[in-house]
């Protein structure tokens, strides 16, 4: 029956069958009530055109229709940076980038960019489109960070898109230049501790997928638990970026205890656990100009491996640190396109390559080209309004809190939601506090959320850090505050203080040993078949695997709608968001080369059973499609 189901399949008939077919169409193994992917796709858009979108709905609208239209290509793409790690391998990748003069760039604007100011939105079409461009016209970029962080869930919880589709679709658009994922360890791309074969497994396809560059950082800056993710990546001979989370300022007496020693100390061990690559990942942008000036020459000096900066513009003062850091001869930074740029993103990459015209450290690109992508980019962040933050200008109130640039504007929303948008300094300041409490810690995710997770609770039921403190009062602690101090997150330097962790624990013991030791390996294999049976047969691959193991239900949750609207990752982005106008008309690449060409006609009432008939055209032919009205 499968076999006879496959061969009747429209998609198959009409010759659009690709190797993800089987697998993301499970209708072929229900045998009853099929419908084609052009029905689904119209359901989705007349679903959306009459109910709006869940994410979108009473938010601000973007104006215009018109499609982005990414850069001409300047010819075929140069050989790059990902040249020489196909050709040379990973060592001689590092080794070139000791050898340069030039300041190296990575551009963050498909991860940190619009993961810092649009909530991490941004669909993959909008990147996919860009690709060519920066293939063929800025073949000198250092990498192109596109992956990981919290696009890989975002992509399959808000967008109802394969975060490894994007990422075949980049890597295979972009073949001279480094694609970077950033990786949270033994964190993956998640909130908890995996077991160490679901972090192997993980590095694993993303290298086979398409990642080059894997910056690996630890939420606590707890080497031993960056081990496993750091060895994965080495394993597949592709390029590890062992990185520092910085935290404090190293020249505040106050804060000795992540002082100079301290960071040199870290970098050591890194450069030890076989990174190609120092990351020196300021996710707060704490990290003042002539502290960077100390800081990277430290590195520097006591290492033999590239320095690689990442920080972000919240306090407006980044792109001096950038200055300082290239001053002090740090190999690589990153920063956004400059429409993504600022804020609580990367600092503007066109204004770092004209700051350093003409200086030894000229970074050697191309402004017209920089110019011409970022006003594809200004396009496309004007699609996604109902995103923005409001944040309106530089921030040194950072400094106080010490927030991740993409938790900064989060927090601050989940604040209003909460009611506590008046409020908002005192979160700020609590959130200073529970960082002292638990002992000042490095804060990003998934720390970051613990910290956050405290200081609305604390500031919602008006408790202060004495009251928390105070042995006489009973406080309820949220999980994942009793998940970090059982040290499911790791430890930090020098433990969490003993007395928070009697309080929030009780009687409990602590595990102060690294968590993976504890937790015992996945049968891949027998999740798979598990995973199939609750899909009711639909195959599973290994990329679909490894969403699953990272996220369970917001995995099964995706698949569910899957089977609904089908692949909706090519209806551009005014549509996917807003569905459309009566006589709108788009194209839709459904599949490489099949092109379906729909148009709405107009939009019915609304019947007694609650339905609404939604007229369209699609290649010239009339389709009806009724959905529910939910409003
Ligand atoms: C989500 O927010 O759950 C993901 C977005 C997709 C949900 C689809 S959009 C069309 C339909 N209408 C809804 O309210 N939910 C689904
Ligand atoms: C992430 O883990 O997503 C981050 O961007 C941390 O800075
Ligand atoms: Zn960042």
């Amino acid at each position: 029956a499968f076999v006879e189901n496959l061969l009747k399949h429209p998609t198959f008939l009409n010759n659009e069958y690709t190797t993800k077919f089987i697998d993301t169409t499970p209708e072929l193994f229900k045998f009853s009530k099929r419908r084609d992917r052009g029905t689904k796709v119209l359901t989705y858009i007349a679903d959306i055109t009459v109910n709006g979108h869940p994410e979108t709905t009473g938010r601000a609208k973007p104006a215009d229709v018109k499609l982005p239209r990414p850069p001409a290509l300047q010819g075929e793409p140069a050989p790059g940076t990902r040249t020489l790690l196909e050709d040379k391998g990973a060592k001689a990748v590092a080794d070139w980038m000791l050898a340069q003069d030039r300041l190296l760039l990575t551009d963050t604007t498909m991860r940190d960019g619009h993961q810092s100011l649009l909530a991490t939105r941004m669909r993959s079409i909008d990147m996919v489109r860009a690709a060519p461009a920066y293939a063929a016209n800025l073949p000198d970029l250092f990498s192109v960070e596109c992956w990981g962080g919290a696009t890989f869930d975002v992509a399959y919880r808000f967008l109802q898109e394969c975060p490894w589709q994007r990422l075949r679709d980049l890597r295979a658009k972009m073949p001279n230049l480094l694609t970077q994922m950033l990786l949270r360890a033994s964190n993956g791309v998640g909130y908890t501790n995996y077991p160490d074969n679901v972090v192997q497994e993980f590095v694993r396809q993303a290298a086979e997928t398409g990642v080059d560059v894997f910056r690996v950082f630890d939420s606590l800056n707890w080497t031993p638990n960056m081990r496993v993710a750091m060895d994965a990546v080495n394993e597949a001979g592709k390029i590890c970026e062992g990185t520092i989370c910085y935290t404090g300022d190293i020249l505040d007496p106050e804060r000795a205890k992540y002082d100079l020693k301290y960071y040199v100390g870290m970098a050591r061990e890194l450069q030890d656990a076989g990174a190609h690559v120092l990351g020196l990942k300021d996710m707060a942008g704490l990290l003042k100009p002539a502290s960077a000036s100390v800081l990277v020459k430290a590195l520097k000096d006591e290492l033999d491996i590239p320095v690689h900066f990442h920080t972000h513009d919240t306090s407006g003062i980044a792109g001096a640190t950038i200055l300082a850091a290239a001053e002090a001869g740090v190999d690589a930074v990153d920063a956004a396109m400059d429409a993504f740029s600022g804020g609580t993103s990367q600092p503007c990459l066109g204004s770092i390559v004209e700051a350093l015209r003409n200086t030894p450290r000229d970074t050697g690109l191309n402004i017209e080209r920089i110019r011409e992508m970022s006003n594809y980019w200004e396009q496309v962040r004007a699609q996604y309004v109902a995103f923005e933050s409001g944040l309106q200008a530089p921030a040194s109130e950072v400094y106080l809190h010490e927030m991740p640039g993409g938790q900064f504007t989060n927090l601050k929303a989940q604040a209003r939601s909460l009611g506590l948008e008046e409020k908002w300094p005192e979160v700020a300041r609590t959130y200073a506090d529970v960082n002292q409490m638990f002992g000042d810690i490095v804060k990003v995710t998934p720390s970051s959320k613990v910290v956050g997770d405290m200081a609305l609770m604390m500031v919602s039921q008006g408790l202060t850090r004495a009251d928390v403190e105070n042995p006489g009062t009973d406080v309820a602690f949220p999980d994942s505050v009793i998940d970090m101090m059982r040290g499911n997150l790791g430890q930090p330097p020098g433990g969490f203080p003993e007395g928070i962790v009697k309080k929030v624990l009780k009687d409990e013991k602590p595990n102060t040993e690294r968590p993976g030791k504890h937790l015992d390996p996945v049968d891949l294999e027998a999740t798979r078949k598990d995973l199939v049976e609750q899909l009711e047969g639909t195959s599973i691959d290994s990329e679909d695997l490894n969403g699953y193991l990272m996220y369970p239900k917001v995995f099964l949750d995706y698949m569910g709608r899957h089977r609904q609207y089908g692949p909706v990752r090519t209806l551009p982005t005014r549509c996917f968001f807003y569905g459309m106008e009566p006589g709108e008309e788009i194209s839709v690449e459904i599949d490489p080369g099949k092109i379906l060409e729909i148009r709405l006609q107009a939009v019915g009432e609304t019947n007694e059973e609650g339905d609404v008939k939604v007229f369209f055209e699609l290649n010239g032919q009339p389709r009806v499609i009724r959905v529910p009205n939910r409003l």
